[in-house]
């Protein structure tokens, strides 16, 4: 798909508009396009520009809040496509991903946990705003070899450490990897709070799990 078709996709986000979103969608799909440049060139772009905007006072909560729901319209589409190109083999390893407590952002944890799928990984996505006990509850539960958390927030973020902390002292810590990401989220903090890694984007997720979990 060429430039032109990713910046009407944006346009769709920018404008609130999920039946034009939808049709994009669909018709790229029905062209073979990547999806996940359709999120990250396309969509995405579309709700930064409208983040950015209501950051700045320009748009308020109403159009942040229409543009997101074009976006999700448009990526539950794409997620659909990205989780059925995953080729049925054996799991990498299994996941348990979540947004932490205090924040309700799945957009972009949820494109991540479909590529996670995509690459041959047995993820279990535990939603938004889950609570420190969740996340512990979930990877004894599911016998996970690596957690992900997710924020956009500021706030939340240490809520990250303090599921970290947690985790050491049911004694999951030696054999559970971590990996942690979300826009606020720097190497940095992440080594502050003892996170194995943390993911940019989608793709870098995967890498970085790869490389903790010795794929
Ligand atoms: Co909110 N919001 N929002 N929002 N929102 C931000 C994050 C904000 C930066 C906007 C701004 O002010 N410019 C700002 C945060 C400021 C801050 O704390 N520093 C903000 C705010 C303030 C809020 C509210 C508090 C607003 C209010 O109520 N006054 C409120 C939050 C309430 C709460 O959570 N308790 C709120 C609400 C919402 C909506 C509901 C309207 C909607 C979310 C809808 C939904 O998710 N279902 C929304 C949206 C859409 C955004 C922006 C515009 C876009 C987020 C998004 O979906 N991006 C966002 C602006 C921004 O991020 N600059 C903003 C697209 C997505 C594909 O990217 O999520 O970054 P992203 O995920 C990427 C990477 O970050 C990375 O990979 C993903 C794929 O590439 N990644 C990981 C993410 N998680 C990862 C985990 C990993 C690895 C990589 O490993 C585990």
């Amino acid at each position: 798909m060429d430039q032109e078709y990713f910046d009407k996709l944006a346009q769709t986000v920018i404008d609130g508009d999920s039946e034009e979103c939808v049709r994009l969608v669909k018709d790229g799909i029905q062209q073979r396009m990547n999806p996940l440049d359709a999120i990250e060139k396309g969509l995405a772009r579309g709700i930064m520009k409208v983040g950015d905007d209501f950051g700045a006072g320009v748009v308020f909560l109403p159009e942040l809040i229409m543009a997101a729901d074009v976006m999700k319209k448009g990526t539950e589409l794409l997620d659909e496509q990205i989780a059925s190109s995953g080729l049925k083999r054996e799991a990498l390893g299994k996941m348990v991903i979540g947004t932490v407590k205090g924040d309700i952002h799945d957009i972009g944890k949820s494109v991540v946990a479909s590529v996670l799928q995509a690459n041959g990984y047995d993820v279990v996505d535990i939603g938004i705003d889950v609570e420190i006990e969740a996340f512990i509850k979930a990877v004894k539960e599911n016998n996970a070899d690596c957690l992900g958390m997710s924020t956009l927030l500021t706030l939340p973020l240490q809520v990250m450490g303090e599921v970290i902390d947690k985790m050491k002292e049911e004694g999951l810590r030696d054999r559970v990897k971590v990996i942690v990401g979300g826009c606020p989220v720097t190497e940095e903090f992440a080594s502050e709070i003892g996170a194995d890694a943390v993911g940019f984007d989608a793709a870098d997720a995967v890498k970085k799990v790869g490389v903790l979990l010795g794929n």
